[in-house]
């Protein structure tokens, strides 16, 4: 199991990759897709966008222009250079592919974009593409002063948001006038969203498969029944199983967001990871602590939620997870650097409890 860390795309300088570096990851997660307004300001603040209402979501990327490979074979070198090994690129951009997620007319167009997409990354020596197969996307969370010491996170405080998506909009982010997106209003069920999943994996898995590249899907988060007049996916443990089953590959696999399980309703969150990480169907971890589930939740520091995260440690080890482990979000906390002093503490806490080996403790120390 690795230490990584994840990258928003305006935060790809010198000084954040030195940090993730400084913080102990090996392995580094990047966002491609810019997906804030005033990015500049936070970085100069040293808070993050938080994706709480307020739009802090810009503006999507060009429909017809795919990732430059050459770019990301830049991106890698220089991830290298700062002592890393880049491991994933998270999320695909709305602009490519809004047609898949609404069933509209350019979506064959778009899955053969998907494709090429995946042929690009995989040339480039980046093993693993992160996506969030979603109408709406992250959204509807209220931020509060609710972690220990009255440090910032976000949750829900019992309130599903049901403003619909505006036109033009997938995933929160604004698509280009004249792309043709077509409007997510109509009302489409749960049963809907799943087959257009199921037909997006069958279509691109062999395509990742022949690029040495493995899908990774995060799950709904907020796992809320619906949001914004939209049904979610994967929003209940039981559904990872699901979408593994859809279509068995390597290829098909997870960005398990243990924080949006731990939100879901139900107990079985050990067994759930357990099964996941024996059989090999998790890709990489986001690893966030949080208290209670939706609608009532909110996250906190990694010692002080519902989850035993040295037990999530054990779990994945025994299991033979041999992926990255990333810090989600975290706390915000009151300094001149809110977002690295809560990064810092989260992966101080991961890596003191992956250094452990548990066999040599134990051949040292009987008890
Ligand atoms: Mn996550």
């Amino acid at each position: 199991m690795k230490l990584g860390f994840g990258l928003y795309r305006h935060q790809l300088d010198d000084a954040h990759l030195a940090f993730a570096r400084q913080c102990g990851a090996t392995h580094l997660v990047v966002h491609w897709v810019d997906y804030f307004r005033n990015a500049d300001a936070h970085n100069a603040r040293g808070d993050q966008p938080t994706g709480a209402p307020g739009g802090v979501w810009g503006d999507a990327g060009d429909p017809d222009n795919l990732w430059d490979e050459s770019e990301l074979i830049a991106l890698r070198h220089r991830v290298e250079a700062a002592g890393l090994v880049l491991a994933a690129i998270e999320n695909f951009d709305p602009a490519h592919w809004f047609d898949i997620l609404l069933d509209g007319p350019r979506r064959d167009m778009q899955v053969e974009g998907i494709r090429e997409t995946i042929r690009r990354v995989g040339r480039a020596g980046i093993p693993v593409i992160g996506y969030n197969f979603s109408l709406a996307g992250v959204y509807g969370r209220v931020k509060s002063r609710a972690a220990r010491g009255g440090a910032i996170v976000l949750g829900m405080d019992g309130r599903v948001d049901e403003e619909p998506i505006p036109d033009g909009v997938a995933w929160n982010m604004r698509l280009p006038a004249g792309s043709g997106a077509t409007s997510v209003r109509a009302r489409v069920d749960s049963a809907t969203i799943w087959s257009r999943l199921a037909r997006f994996l069958r279509d691109v898995v062999p395509a990742a498969e022949e690029a040495g590249v493995r899908l990774a899907a995060h799950p709904d988060d907020p796992p809320v029944e619906r949001l914004r007049d939209t049904p979610r996916l994967v929003n209940r443990p039981d559904l990872f199983r699901r979408l593994c089953d859809l279509v068995p590959s390597r290829s098909n696999a997870l960005e398990l967001c243990l924080g949006t399980l731990a939100e879901m309703p139900g107990e079985n969150f050990y067994e759930i990871l357990d099964e996941h990480a024996r059989r090999g169907e998790i890709a990489y971890i986001h690893l966030r602590n949080v208290r209670g589930q939706v609608p009532h939740y909110r996250e906190t520091f990694l010692d002080e939620g519902d989850i035993d995260v040295a037990r999530v440690v054990r779990i994945l080890r025994e299991g033979g997870f041999d992926g990255v482990i990333i810090p989600d979000h975290t706390p915000q906390m009151s300094c001149a650097a809110p977002w690295h002093a809560g990064m810092a503490f989260a992966m101080g806490y991961l890596k003191a409890l992956l250094d452990q080996d548990p066999g040599k403790r134990l051949a040292s120390d009987p008890l």
